[in-house]
């Protein structure tokens, strides 16, 4: 049975990402569009326009054009987003690295992608520079200027004609981001501009903005698609301001919304853990907050409701009161399918929405739950797989017809591998997960890619990585079950260590236990129901 979503149909523009998303912008002028959150340095919104039509031109004057990839390695700045819009306006495709990569991550992705540049800080060279090496790529921009490259400077003063490549955005990428998926290695996620536009089109119904101007806490990364569509995007499409912070410290998130009165904070679990426990929280003026809402992770209702008891019970807080929100999707969702609406906005007649559920399909988007087992629909209140089709569900997989086959089926349905019900008012609650894929703090981990960085280590004959739940906090901790080979004596500590300098420290093997051997089917399939089960 398919399940409509409960909200009218949304208008998606038929236009490229940057036309879209800087619409507003054109009218803006002095307004501030991106705020350092730290330093306080602002672009402007019509600073913005000027910027990123500068961007596109550099690039194209150094040869990039329609459909090439540029990668993209840095944290969250406000000149992230000029980057982005940069090479979206040339018709380029942006793949995001995430910014705690190794050396062999970086060079995985750029090879993959075939990136043909990559844009990246001076503090990060020391991880770039060797992965450019083993991938191959020799363009190179360093945003802050280093020594044979060029500076973001450099390409905004360029003085090379504005350029208008011919976009269709129903099939011309946009973003390359990677995501495992529901099985197997990191794979590129094909993100059309119309993907991008539409997330951003149908989000806007569930959203009561405010009358003086909505300002955007930024301190999930860009280099994610939460951070590029809701908060970038988003942010930036309402005409609001968009305040970046590097990376999370809660003293300076808390500073930030302070001192720039943000009125809306979208985060991960682990930041809600926070606001409900940490002394530091009554010390700051948090009363400009209108909603908190939390993503990437299942969020317990107990926490959303702890976190919304207690902003609500500090000195100076608004009327209303801050409303902890939810948010669900999947980087091949452009992320977002799924989302508790603003109060007032929910479909007509409802009351507020339950703090455990994931809320409502929103516009455009069409679900189904089956069971795994069957192929069948699940009966009325009972749960099965999460489908979803939508404007937003990504065009495949990159070079990978056969992952794109067995993800999204040929109705359109993207396969979620999540686990959902639905209650008679159509708000979903995600209520378990049938795929491989770990979540850490909110980020991907595969057990594949894992596993084959285990298997290369001469002491280890076969390995297999399953998540196990953290009672304290709630994580899925990575577990390593190995078998030595013949005549190693390898120890967990000498495996947490080599894995350590393999992969980036969200990846890391945090539990290790050795066996005899790894339980697999005839096919050769790990079976991971039955490690769980050991
Ligand atoms: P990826 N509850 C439970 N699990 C979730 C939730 C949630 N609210 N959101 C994401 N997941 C899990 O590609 C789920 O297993 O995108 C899903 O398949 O890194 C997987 O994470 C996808 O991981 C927002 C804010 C969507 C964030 C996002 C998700 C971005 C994560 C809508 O408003």
């Amino acid at each position: 049975m398919v399940l409509a979503s409960r909200f009218p149909d949304v208008e998606i523009p038929d236009v490229p990402v940057p036309s879209y998303v800087l619409a507003a912008s054109r009218g803006l002028g002095d307004a501030p569009a991106l705020v350092d959150g730290l330093s306080g340095e602002t672009i402007t919104h019509a600073q913005l326009v000027g910027y990123v039509d500068r961007f596109a031109a550099a690039l194209h004057a150094r040869g990039l054009g329609k459909g090439d990839v540029v990668a993209v390695f840095s944290p969250n700045t406000i000149w992230f987003p000029v980057v982005f819009h940069g090479i979206a306006a040339a018709g380029c495709v942006m793949s995001p690295v995430n910014s705690l990569y190794t050396p062999d991550e970086i060079a995985f992705q750029l090879r993959d992608a075939g990136a043909k540049l990559l844009v990246t800080v001076s503090p990060f060279l020391d991880r770039a520079r060797p992965a450019m090496e083993k991938a191959g790529v020799t363009d190179l921009v360093v945003l802050d200027g280093a020594e044979g490259a060029d500076s973001l400077r450099d390409l905004l003063t360029t003085q090379a004609p504005s350029v208008s490549p011919d976009i269709d955005p129903a099939t011309d990428l946009v973003t390359l981001p990677y995501s495992s998926g529901t099985t197997g290695l990191p794979k590129g996620v094909m993100l059309t501009h119309r993907n991008l536009v539409a997330n951003v089109a149908q989000t806007r119904p569930l959203i009561d903005l405010a009358p003086g101007g909505e300002r955007i806490i930024a301190v999930l990364p860009f280099f994610h698609i939460y951070g590029l569509t809701v908060l970038m995007n988003q942010g930036l499409q309402w005409g609001g301001a968009v305040i970046t912070l590097p990376r999370f410290d809660l003293e300076q998130f808390l500073r930030a919304i302070q001192d720039h009165r943000v009125t809306r904070a979208f985060v991960a679990p682990p930041i809600l853990l926070a606001l409900a426990k940490h002394p530091l929280v009554e010390q700051f003026d948090l009363s400009s907050l209108r909603s908190i809402t939390s993503g990437a992770a299942p969020l317990d209702e107990s926490l959303a409701l702890a976190v919304e008891q207690r902003l609500r019970g500090l000195a100076g807080a608004g009327e209303d009161g801050v409303t902890v929100a939810q948010g669900y999707g999947m980087t091949e969702l452009s992320p977002v399918s799924h989302t508790t609406p603003d109060r007032g906005t929910g479909p007509a007649g409802d009351p507020d929405v339950p703090k455990g559920t994931v809320g409502y399909a929103i516009p455009g988007t069409e679900c189904r739950l089956v069971d795994p087992a069957t192929g069948e629909d699940a009966a009325a209140g009972q749960s099965g797989e999460l489908w979803v089709r939508g404007p937003q569900v990504m065009a495949g997989y990159l070079n990978n017809e056969q992952a794109t086959r067995d993800t999204l089926d040929g109705e359109g349905w993207l396969h979620t591998g999540d686990v959902a019900v639905v209650d008679d008012l159509g708000r979903y609650t995600v209520v378990d997960r049938v795929k491989e894929l770990i979540k850490y703090k909110g980020y991907q981990v595969a057990p594949a890619e894992l596993e084959a960085v285990l298997i290369a280590h001469p002491g280890i004959a076969d390995a297999a990585v399953i998540g196990v739940k953290d009672e304290e906090s709630g994580e899925e901790l990575p577990k390593a079950f190995l078998v030595r080979a013949p005549g190693s004596a390898i120890t967990e500590d000498e495996v947490k260590a080599y894995m350590a300098e393999k992969v980036a420290p969200h990846k890391k093997i945090r539990i290790v236990e050795f066996i005899e051997q790894v339980p697999k089917s005839a096919a050769g399939k790990i079976l991971r129901k039955e490690l769980r089960t050991r």
